[in-house]
């Protein structure tokens, strides 16, 4: 599987699979989540309003999908970062929503996904640990997907794209 970086909006990405750093309501937020339902269009929170009736709010670290609406992409996967705490380690729970977000992107069929920095905006998690997480994440889940050929992180601004490509380079797989 290869790991690639792109500074840009994620919901600009053509790719199979969309990742949304969602919150447990599924019915939308601000950030990463805000910007995929206003692009996506109603059709993607009809469909969560639907899974949430159904299954009740989803816990931190897991992962659901629908499909993408009017974005270019296929499916999106909405997963639930951890909040950041400095009293408790949640890396465990980081590490399961880009494990997980594969995982299913694998039993959808999906060859190409699409990441945000999953908690490292209203969620507060330090940039630098966030990246580190989520490449050591993708590495492991990379090497029991079938199907995903590509991972693309989508760094929103500067201090991402470089916190991303320093832990890149710094865990060398
Ligand atoms: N494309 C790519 N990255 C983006 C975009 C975009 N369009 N917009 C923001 N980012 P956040 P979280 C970056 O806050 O920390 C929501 O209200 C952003 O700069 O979206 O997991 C949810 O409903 C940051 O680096 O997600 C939850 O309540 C990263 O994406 C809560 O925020 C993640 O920032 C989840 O917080």
């Amino acid at each position: 599987m290869d790991i690639e970086l792109v500074r840009g909006d994620i919901t600009e990405q053509n790719v199979d699979a969309v990742v949304n750093a969602a919150n447990s309501s599924l019915l939308g937020g601000g950030g990463v989540d805000g910007a995929i339902h206003r692009r996506g269009g109603p059709s993607i929170l009809e469909e969560c309003r639907r899974i949430r009736e159904r299954s009740g709010p989803l816990p931190t670290g897991r992962v659901v999908s629908t499909t993408a609406g009017d974005l270019p992409a296929r499916w999106v996967i909405h997963t639930v970062g951890p909040v950041h705490s400095t009293t408790e380690d949640r890396t465990h729970l980081l590490t399961s929503c880009y494990v997980e977000s594969l995982r299913l992107a694998d039993e959808l069929g999906a060859r190409t996904v699409a990441f945000p920095a999953v908690s490292a905006g209203v969620y507060g998690w330090p940039l630098d640990d966030a990246a580190r997480v989520a490449v050591a994440a993708v590495r492991e889940a990379g090497t029991a997907t079938s199907d995903v050929t590509t991972c693309r992180f989508v760094l929103f601004d500067e201090p991402a794209y470089v916190a991303f490509d320093r832990a890149l380079r710094a865990d060398t797989g």
